[in-house]
């Protein structure tokens, strides 16, 4: 124990080296959490990365073969709702085997420690919600339900693959993943939720985002504005990282865990 302790310490240290130029160890976010009535946390593809789900931007990323817009908008679903039911199921099967990360489980945890706890996540995997995350607010949907563009109900499927075309078993229009995609508006419930939860919150922690997407990118002056301390994790440096108060590079799996 003391030597896993020790270890921990030295890993923990290391990361001390590996921060930003900043004033804070990822110890002092640690203590400031323990201290936090409530806690926000905004998350994105990397949170996800160390489950093997490829992210959109990034080397290996879902969008170097494809141009968002040619898939994950109105219009592509309208010119060829074939390709796009393609696309999904070639996700979907990809998403299938995918179980949460370290980074997920420790977020579970922080929740039932916290009295105030809201995950806001741009995933569309489900892996929060299968981690056990119950305050959560999926702003970009989730790819394991689909919606009727004619009666608009939202059902859950988990079929692989979803054979085309699908019909809705109430009135037989044509189904559609329910995700937001660009160009469209996010669900007002959620919109309200995430203002809610940027609002209260005495800590907002931003993990695996890059931070281009809106209205999500435009979440951290929100709670900062109203006097939250601002956290973000991440490999990299993102337009988030001259806004937020500390910003620790590294793995999601590895530095979350240390917030317990
Ligand atoms: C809307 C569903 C109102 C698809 C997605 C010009 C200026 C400002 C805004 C706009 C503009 N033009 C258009 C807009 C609006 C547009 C937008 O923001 N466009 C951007 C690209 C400029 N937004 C919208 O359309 C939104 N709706 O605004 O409604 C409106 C209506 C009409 C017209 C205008 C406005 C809807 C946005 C939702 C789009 N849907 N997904 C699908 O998933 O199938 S977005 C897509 O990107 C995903 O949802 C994803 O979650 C999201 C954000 O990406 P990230 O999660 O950040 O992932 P990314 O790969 O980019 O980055 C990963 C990060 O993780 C990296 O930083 C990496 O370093 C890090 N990382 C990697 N591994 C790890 C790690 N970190 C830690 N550990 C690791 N192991
Ligand atoms: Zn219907």
């Amino acid at each position: 124990m003391f030597d896993d302790l020790c270890l921990g310490a030295k890993f923990i240290r290391s990361y001390e080296f590996q921060t930003m130029p900043n004033q804070f160890t990822i110890l002092d976010v640690r203590d400031r959490i323990r201290q936090a009535k409530s806690v926000t946390v905004l998350t994105g593809a990397g949170i996800s990365a160390d489950s093997g789900v490829p992210t959109f931007r990034g080397p290996d990323g879902l969008w170097k073969n494809f141009r968002p817009e040619e898939l994950a908008s109105p219009d592509a679903f309208d010119r060829d709702p074939k390709l796009v039911w393609e696309w999904y199921n070639w996700r979907r099967e990809l998403l299938a085997t995918k179980i949460p990360n370290p980074a997920h489980e420790a977020l579970v945890k922080l929740e039932a420690l916290i009295p105030n706890f809201w995950v806001i996540t741009q995933n569309v995997d489900g892996l929060h919600a299968a981690a056990g995350t119950q305050h959560l607010s999926e702003i970009h949907g989730n790819i394991w339900k689909v919606r009727c563009i004619q009666c608009q109900q939202v059902t859950e499927n988990h079929a692989l693959p979803v054979s085309f075309p699908p019909s809705c078993t109430a009135c037989g229009g044509l189904l559609r993943p329910h995700i937001v995609w660009f160009g469209e508006s996010l669900a007002t419930d959620d919109l309200e939720q995430s203002y809610a939860a940027l609002q209260r919150c005495d800590i907002l922690l931003i993990i695996g985002t890059s931070g281009l997407v809106y209205p999500a990118a435009s979440f951290a002056p929100v709670a900062k504005d109203h006097g939250a301390f601002v956290v973000e994790l991440n490999l990299e440096t993102t337009p988030h990282s001259s806004v937020v108060d500390v910003s620790f590079q590294g793995r999601a799996k590895e530095l979350v865990p240390l917030l317990l």
